[in-house]
């Protein structure tokens, strides 16, 4: 299997630590978001993922999966082991809530092409971009997802789940773009049970091949 992978991309964060803690091996195809105007908007890649975003997985058939949580979820379903998916309905119910918060709620308004757009189309400043992205990031976002968990001490108890694989790529991105986290005291807690983990230091954006 090959994954298009960005080292800074948060999406793609989630997919690696997946593959990481499930111990597949995987082969890593970086796609620079940024350089020549993105490497996503190639033909070749507009090929594999008609979005224009990473991650990708291409399977070994030539098959190509879009959308983390979709290949979190093939990933869940070719090796259960160790689960992301809560066996309990209740929990399972709310790890993927927490996981939809981030993938549904907060990172599309932050991503790289809706920044883009406020800059290049809407001619937003600098500052008001990053009052928008710190806005996004935090209200609704990680301030209702540090209500939600419960860490004991990963978001929904002894094991990671689809929510730590999820919530720590977007605490990565806040810290990036120094959204305040002092108040979110659960939130840095499942950070620090979850880096603690040697998969989730592998699959950091500073590990990664490509990282600058
Ligand atoms: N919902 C998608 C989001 C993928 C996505 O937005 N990826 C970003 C990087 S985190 C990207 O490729 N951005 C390129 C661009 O905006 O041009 C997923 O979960 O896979």
């Amino acid at each position: 299997m090959i994954l298009y992978d960005y080292f800074r991309s948060s999406a793609a964060y989630r997919v690696r630590i997946a593959i990481e803690l499930k111990g597949l091996a995987v082969e890593r195809r970086p796609v620079h978001l940024l350089r020549d105007g993105g490497e996503q908007k190639r033909p070749e890649y507009l090929a594999k993922n008609p979005q224009g975003l990473v991650p990708a997985l291409e399977l070994d058939d030539g098959t190509v999966l879009t959308q983390s949580l979709a290949i979190i979820e093939y990933l869940e379903a070719l090796a259960p082991n160790p689960p992301l998916i809560p066996a309990n309905p209740i929990r399972a119910a709310k790890a993927r809530a927490v996981a939809l918060v981030v993938a549904c709620d907060i990172h599309p308004l932050t991503n790289l092409r809706v920044l883009n757009y406020l800059q290049q189309e809407l001619d937003q400043s600098q500052a008001a971009i990053e009052s928008w992205r710190r806005r996004w990031i935090l209200k609704g976002g990680l301030e209702a997802i540090e209500q939600a968990i419960e860490p004991a001490p990963f978001c929904f108890g002894a094991e990671p789940t689809i929510a730590d694989v999820c919530l720590v790529p977007q605490v990565f991105n806040a810290r990036r773009f120094a959204a305040p986290l002092d108040r979110l005291e659960k939130i840095r807690a499942v950070e620090s049970a979850c880096l603690a983990l040697p998969a989730f230091r592998a699959a950091h954006p500073s590990a990664q091949a490509d990282a600058e």
